[in-house]
C-alpha cells in the first residue's frame, strides 16, 4: 500500500499582479512544512513582498503517479543572442518542428509586450495555434521531483555552479511536457530581466540550455509547446498537463557543453 501523496500549490501576487508561484508533491508527513517552506519563499522573491500567499493542497489518493526520468542537460554559451536563437531554432527542428513553425514561435516569445502566465500549444508543422486559452496561455502543473532526486539535483545543480531553483523546476517542467502525449518539442525564455538562459527540449534530444537567448534589460518571455496536431486529442493532452501526476527522478545527467 503506497503512502498517499499530496500536491501543494503556492501563488502569490501584490496588487493583484501575480508575483511568484510553485508547487510540489509530498507525503502526507511533508505538508506541513513544505507548506510553510512555500510561503516563507513567497515573501523572499525579488519582485517584491506579495500582499496574498495562497497555499492549495490536494489529495492525489486515486491517481495514478507517473514517474519520469529527468530529460539530460546540455548547456551551450554563444557570443550574441542571434547565435543563441539560431541555435535554438535548429534544435527545434531536429526534434520535428518545422522551421517556419520555430520562427515565428521564437519571434512570439521575444515580442515586447504582455507575457502570458501560460504556454502556447502550437501545431510543430503549421505553427497554427492549438489551445483556446487566449492571452492567458495553457499551464502545466502537477509536476514535482521524488524526494531522492531533490536531493541528487540540488547536490548536481551546486557542484556546477548552478544552485538556485530556476533550472530545477524548468527541468521537471519540461521533463513532464515532453512526455505528454503528442508532444514534439518545447521553447522556453524567462520573463525575467536577467535570466538569459533559456532551452529547447524534447524527448528525443533532452533539455538544451542556452545563453543568451535574450538581452539582459529584456522583459519578454514565454514558452511554447509544440505537438503534433495531426491526430492530436486536445482535451487528453491539456488534461495531462494539468492533472497527471508526474514525479521526476534522478539522476541528473550532463551531456556536455559548457552549461
Ligand atoms: N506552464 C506553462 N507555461 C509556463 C509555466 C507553466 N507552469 N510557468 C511559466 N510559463 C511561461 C509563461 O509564459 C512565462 O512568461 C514563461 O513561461 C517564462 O516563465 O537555467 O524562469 O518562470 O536552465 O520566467 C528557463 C531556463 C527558465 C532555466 C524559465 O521561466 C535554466 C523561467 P519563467
Ligand atoms: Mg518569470
Amino acid at each position: 500500500m503506497s503512502e498517499t501523496l499530496y500536491s501543494i500549490r503556492m501563488r502569490a501576487s501584490l496588487r493583484g499582479e501575480h508575483v511568484s508561484g510553485a508547487e510540489r508533491i509530498v507525503p502526507e508527513a511533508d505538508v506541513a512544512r513544505v507548506t510553510a517552506e512555500l510561503t516563507e519563499r513567497a515573501r523572499a522573491h525579488g519582485r517584491g513582498v506579495p500582499d496574498s500567499i495562497t497555499v492549495t493542497v490536494d489529495s492525489l489518493a486515486g491517481r495514478p503517479i507517473q514517474r519520469l526520468d529527468a530529460l539530460p542537460v546540455t548547456g551551450l554559451l554563444f557570443g550574441s543572442v542571434s547565435e543563441a536563437r539560431e541555435r535554438a531554432v535548429s534544435e527545434l527542428v531536429r526534434a520535428g518542428v518545422s522551421e517556419p513553425a520555430a520562427r515565428d514561435a521564437m519571434s512570439a516569445v521575444t515580442s515586447v509586450g504582455p507575457n502570458m502566465r501560460g504556454a502556447m500549444v502550437l501545431d510543430a508543422r503549421t505553427g497554427a495555434r492549438l489551445d483556446d486559452s487566449g492571452p492567458k496561455g495553457v499551464r502545466a502543473r502537477t509536476v514535482d521531483y521524488d524526494e531522492a532526486a531533490h536531493t541528487v539535483v540540488d547536490a548536481a545543480l551546486s557542484e556546477r555552479g548552478l544552485s538556485g531553483s530556476r533550472i530545477k523546476e524548468a527541468l521537471a517542467l519540461a521533463t513532464k511536457v515532453a512526455h505528454a502525449p503528442g508532444a514534439v518539442a518545447e521553447l522556453c525564455i524567462s520573463d525575467n530581466p536577467g535570466y538569459v538562459t533559456g532551452y529547447a527540449a524534447s524527448r528525443e534530444n533532452g533539455y538544451v540550455r542556452l545563453t543568451p537567448l535574450k538581452d539582459a534589460d529584456s522583459a519578454s518571455g514565454g514558452r511554447v509547446f509544440f505537438v503534433d496536431g495531426a491526430g492530436l486529442d486536445t482535451e487528453a493532452y491539456l488534461n495531462y498537463l494539468r492533472e497527471t501526476p508526474v514525479l521526476v527522478g534522478g539522476p541528473l545527467v550532463f551531456v556536455s557543453g559548457d552549461m
